[in-house]
Protein backbone atom coordinates (compact mmCIF):
# COMPACT_ATOMS: atom_id res chain seq x y z
CA UNK A 1 0.00 0.00 0.00
CA UNK A 2 1.75 3.27 -1.15
CA UNK A 3 0.32 5.55 1.81
CA UNK A 4 -0.46 5.07 5.64
CA UNK A 5 -3.93 5.98 5.62
CA UNK A 6 -6.91 3.98 6.98
CA UNK A 7 -11.12 4.93 7.63
CA UNK A 8 -11.26 4.33 11.48
CA UNK A 9 -15.19 3.28 11.62
CA UNK A 10 -16.93 4.46 14.84
CA UNK A 11 -20.41 2.64 14.73
CA UNK A 12 -22.63 3.36 18.33
CA UNK A 13 -26.28 5.20 19.78
CA UNK A 14 -26.01 8.80 20.04
CA UNK A 15 -24.72 10.07 23.37
CA UNK A 16 -22.06 6.45 22.84
CA UNK A 17 -18.97 8.66 22.49
CA UNK A 18 -18.06 8.05 19.27
CA UNK A 19 -17.08 11.83 18.35
CA UNK A 20 -15.53 12.35 21.57
CA UNK A 21 -13.36 9.13 21.46
CA UNK A 22 -12.43 10.11 17.46
CA UNK A 23 -11.46 13.44 18.66
CA UNK A 24 -9.14 12.15 21.27
CA UNK A 25 -7.66 9.25 18.71
CA UNK A 26 -7.20 11.94 15.89
CA UNK A 27 -5.03 14.12 18.38
CA UNK A 28 -3.02 11.26 19.00
CA UNK A 29 -2.89 10.40 15.82
CA UNK A 30 -1.45 13.55 14.60
CA UNK A 31 1.02 13.36 16.66
CA UNK A 32 2.19 10.58 15.32
CA UNK A 33 3.10 12.74 12.17
CA UNK A 34 -0.17 10.89 10.29
CA UNK A 35 -2.91 13.31 8.47
CA UNK A 36 -5.94 12.85 9.84
CA UNK A 37 -9.87 13.95 8.76
CA UNK A 38 -13.21 13.48 10.83
CA UNK A 39 -16.34 13.05 9.02
CA UNK A 40 -19.21 13.26 11.48
CA UNK A 41 -22.85 14.65 11.57
CA UNK A 42 -21.66 18.02 12.08
CA UNK A 43 -19.68 18.35 8.44
CA UNK A 44 -21.69 15.87 6.68
CA UNK A 45 -25.45 16.05 7.48
CA UNK A 46 -25.44 19.58 7.19
CA UNK A 47 -23.81 20.07 4.08
CA UNK A 48 -23.44 17.05 1.34
CA UNK A 49 -26.41 15.05 3.09
CA UNK A 50 -28.53 18.06 4.06
CA UNK A 51 -30.84 16.26 1.66
CA UNK A 52 -31.40 13.26 3.71
CA UNK A 53 -33.81 12.47 7.00
CA UNK A 54 -33.07 9.37 9.40
CA UNK A 55 -35.27 7.21 7.81
CA UNK A 56 -33.85 3.61 6.52
CA UNK A 57 -33.32 4.34 3.36
CA UNK A 58 -32.26 8.25 3.77
CA UNK A 59 -29.62 6.64 6.45
CA UNK A 60 -28.62 3.77 4.12
CA UNK A 61 -27.99 6.82 1.37
CA UNK A 62 -26.04 8.71 4.09
CA UNK A 63 -23.49 5.81 4.75
CA UNK A 64 -23.60 4.97 1.52
CA UNK A 65 -22.42 8.65 0.47
CA UNK A 66 -19.85 9.27 3.40
CA UNK A 67 -17.94 5.78 2.65
CA UNK A 68 -17.44 7.18 -1.22
CA UNK A 69 -16.00 10.36 -0.20
CA UNK A 70 -13.87 8.53 3.07
CA UNK A 71 -12.57 6.50 -0.07
CA UNK A 72 -11.48 9.33 -1.97
CA UNK A 73 -9.75 10.67 1.46
CA UNK A 74 -8.10 7.30 2.00
CA UNK A 75 -6.57 7.31 -1.32
CA UNK A 76 -5.31 10.65 -0.73
CA UNK A 77 -3.15 9.38 1.67
CA UNK A 78 -5.53 10.25 5.14
CA UNK A 79 -6.57 8.57 8.29
CA UNK A 80 -10.41 9.04 8.13
CA UNK A 81 -11.92 8.96 11.59
CA UNK A 82 -15.86 8.78 11.01
CA UNK A 83 -18.36 8.82 13.74
CA UNK A 84 -22.01 7.73 12.32
CA UNK A 85 -25.00 5.73 14.26
CA UNK A 86 -24.99 3.47 10.99
CA UNK A 87 -27.30 1.63 12.93
CA UNK A 88 -27.82 -1.10 9.73
CA UNK A 89 -25.27 -4.06 9.46
CA UNK A 90 -25.75 -4.59 5.78
CA UNK A 91 -24.60 -0.73 5.66
CA UNK A 92 -21.61 -1.42 7.65
CA UNK A 93 -20.85 -4.02 5.22
CA UNK A 94 -21.33 -1.84 2.27
CA UNK A 95 -18.80 0.57 3.63
CA UNK A 96 -15.87 -2.02 4.02
CA UNK A 97 -16.79 -3.37 0.88
CA UNK A 98 -16.28 0.45 -0.64
CA UNK A 99 -13.06 1.28 0.95
CA UNK A 100 -11.58 -2.58 1.02
CA UNK A 101 -11.33 -4.35 4.13
CA UNK A 102 -7.66 -3.60 4.04
CA UNK A 103 -8.31 -0.05 4.85
CA UNK A 104 -11.16 -0.85 6.93
CA UNK A 105 -11.62 -0.93 10.93
CA UNK A 106 -14.52 -0.75 12.86
CA UNK A 107 -15.30 0.72 16.38
CA UNK A 108 -18.02 -0.87 18.13
CA UNK A 109 -18.86 1.97 21.20
CA UNK A 110 -21.19 -0.31 23.08
CA UNK A 111 -22.36 2.11 25.35
CA UNK A 112 -25.23 1.24 27.28
CA UNK A 113 -28.85 3.22 26.11
CA UNK A 114 -29.70 4.25 29.70
CA UNK A 115 -26.00 5.67 30.24
CA UNK A 116 -26.39 7.58 26.35
CA UNK A 117 -29.74 8.21 27.75
CA UNK A 118 -29.24 9.78 31.16
CA UNK A 119 -25.89 11.97 28.75
CA UNK A 120 -28.70 13.06 26.53
CA UNK A 121 -26.50 16.08 25.48
CA UNK A 122 -28.81 17.49 23.12
CA UNK A 123 -32.17 16.42 24.45
CA UNK A 124 -32.18 14.31 21.72
CA UNK A 125 -33.86 11.56 23.87
CA UNK A 126 -36.30 13.23 26.06
CA UNK A 127 -38.04 14.15 22.62
CA UNK A 128 -37.87 10.68 21.17
CA UNK A 129 -39.55 9.56 24.60
CA UNK A 130 -41.96 11.71 24.19
CA UNK A 131 -42.77 11.07 20.35
CA UNK A 132 -41.55 14.09 19.26
CA UNK A 133 -38.79 12.41 17.11
CA UNK A 134 -39.93 9.25 15.30
CA UNK A 135 -37.39 7.07 14.03
CA UNK A 136 -35.12 8.08 16.78
CA UNK A 137 -32.25 5.15 16.99
CA UNK A 138 -32.47 2.77 20.16
CA UNK A 139 -35.80 4.53 21.19
CA UNK A 140 -38.14 3.71 17.91
CA UNK A 141 -35.81 2.44 15.82
CA UNK A 142 -33.06 -0.38 15.65
CA UNK A 143 -29.48 -0.68 16.40
CA UNK A 144 -28.32 -3.59 14.73
CA UNK A 145 -25.51 -5.35 16.97
CA UNK A 146 -22.16 -5.08 15.59
CA UNK A 147 -21.17 -9.26 14.44
CA UNK A 148 -17.91 -8.69 14.52
CA UNK A 149 -15.75 -5.75 15.37
CA UNK A 150 -12.25 -4.88 15.39
CA UNK A 151 -12.73 -3.20 18.93
CA UNK A 152 -15.61 -2.49 20.98
CA UNK A 153 -15.41 0.06 23.82
CA UNK A 154 -18.19 0.78 26.74
CA UNK A 155 -17.66 4.65 27.25
CA UNK A 156 -19.43 4.34 30.58
CA UNK A 157 -17.13 1.99 32.24
CA UNK A 158 -13.58 3.13 30.28
CA UNK A 159 -11.93 6.72 29.93
CA UNK A 160 -11.19 8.23 27.01
CA UNK A 161 -7.49 8.17 27.19
CA UNK A 162 -7.67 4.33 27.99
CA UNK A 163 -10.58 3.93 25.05
CA UNK A 164 -8.00 5.70 22.78
CA UNK A 165 -4.99 3.20 24.24
CA UNK A 166 -7.17 0.48 23.09
CA UNK A 167 -8.02 1.26 19.66
CA UNK A 168 -4.13 2.53 18.63
CA UNK A 169 -3.10 -0.69 19.80
CA UNK A 170 -5.28 -2.66 17.50
CA UNK A 171 -4.43 -0.07 14.55
CA UNK A 172 -0.92 0.70 14.68
CA UNK A 173 0.09 -2.31 13.12
CA UNK A 174 -1.99 -0.98 10.24
CA UNK A 175 -0.57 2.30 10.06
CA UNK A 176 3.05 0.80 10.77
CA UNK A 177 3.53 2.93 13.54
C1 LIG B 1 -30.61 9.03 15.55
C2 LIG B 1 -30.56 11.34 15.35
C3 LIG B 1 -31.88 11.32 14.92
C4 LIG B 1 -32.56 10.08 14.83
C5 LIG B 1 -31.22 13.39 14.93
N1 LIG B 1 -31.89 8.95 15.14
O1 LIG B 1 -25.95 12.63 19.25
P1 LIG B 1 -25.99 13.21 17.90
O2 LIG B 1 -27.45 13.63 17.52
O3 LIG B 1 -25.05 14.25 17.52
O4 LIG B 1 -25.89 12.00 16.91
C6 LIG B 1 -27.11 11.69 16.27
C7 LIG B 1 -26.99 12.07 14.83
C8 LIG B 1 -27.12 10.79 13.98
O5 LIG B 1 -26.79 11.05 12.64
P2 LIG B 1 -26.00 9.96 11.79
O6 LIG B 1 -25.75 10.56 10.45
O7 LIG B 1 -24.85 9.48 12.57
O8 LIG B 1 -27.09 8.79 11.71
S1 LIG B 1 -27.09 7.54 10.73
O9 LIG B 1 -25.74 6.98 10.70
O10 LIG B 1 -28.08 6.60 11.29
O11 LIG B 1 -27.50 8.00 9.38
C9 LIG B 1 -28.16 12.63 16.84
C10 LIG B 1 -28.85 13.22 15.64
O12 LIG B 1 -28.03 12.98 14.51
N2 LIG B 1 -30.16 12.64 15.35
N3 LIG B 1 -32.29 12.62 14.67
N4 LIG B 1 -33.84 10.01 14.44
N5 LIG B 1 -29.92 10.19 15.68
Amino acid sequence: KKHNSLLIWFTGLSGSGKSTVANALEKALLEKGLHTYILDGDNVRNGLNNNLTFSPQDRTENIRRIAEVAQLMVDAGLVVLSAFVSPYQKDRENVKSIVGKENFVEIFVNTPIEECEKRDVKGLYAKARAGEIKDFTGVNAPYETPQNPDVEIDTSTVSVEDSVAIIFKAIANKLHL
